[in-house]
């Protein structure tokens, strides 16, 4: 699964600036799939097993590398554009590598997530046809000093993948939508290391 229908552009940009973190929510809700019992907190619980993100060393930066946003950000940046029943979720990431391992090969991605306060956060995959896909996005497999020759210690990533409002939608009121963008060293098999972006405040 995966395939989705995101497209993806590597590009490079400039240095990352300051970022304001939005203040959390502390309202109570309700999941509506809790609610109607199609998911319940396990299920949740297994999602972020298999993103290797139960441990909490691996919910960080790496020693060889950084994951950042785009030009003017310190974090990746999720943003999201209404289309009816369908919204196009775009993150915008960028991984700055010490310069002794841009020789190596790697894998990045992102993976969506509805942040829960009350039990484990909800894993969003993607069950509506035609646009039916994993929660994770397809790794990128690249080499930064082939993917950005002229400056390989940084590589850029963006992508659009098209959620429908039914999936985002998982419990009662609002949603606090928000991604992990992952990274590892494959000449290493370093394992995964995830950042959390910016998170969007949606009524799906
Ligand atoms: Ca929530
Ligand atoms: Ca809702």
């Amino acid at each position: 699964m995966g395939r989705g229908s995101g497209e993806t552009e590597m590009w490079s940009r400039g240095v990352a600036g300051p970022f304001v973190r939005r203040r959390p929510s502390w309202t109570r809700r309700y999941s509506r799939r809790q609610a109607i019992g199609l998911l319940g907190g396990s299920l949740a619980g297994v999602g972020l097993l298999s993103l290797g993100l139960a441990s909490p060393a691996k919910a960080a930066n790496p020693s060889w590398a950084t994951i950042t946003g785009p030009s003017g950000y310190s974090i990746p940046q999720l943003s999201a554009v209404r289309n009816g029943n369908w919204f196009d979720l775009t993150l915008q990431w960028r991984i700055v590598f010490q310069a002794s391992v841009v020789n190596h090969e790697f894998e990045t991605n992102w993976v969506l997530y509805e942040d829960d306060s009350t039990s484990a956060d909800d894993l969003i995959s993607a069950t509506v046809e035609p646009h039916v896909h994993s929660a994770y996005s397809p790794y990128k497999v690249f080499i930064p000093s082939q993917a950005n020759p002229s400056n390989p210690r940084e590589v850029g990533f963006r992508e659009t993948i098209i959620w429908h409002r039914d999936d985002l939608d998982t419990e009662l009121g609002g949603e606090e939508i928000f991604a992990y963008v992952r990274v590892g060293d494959n000449t290493t098999n370093s394992g995964l290391y995830g950042i959390r972006t910016t998170q969007l405040d949606l009524s799906p």
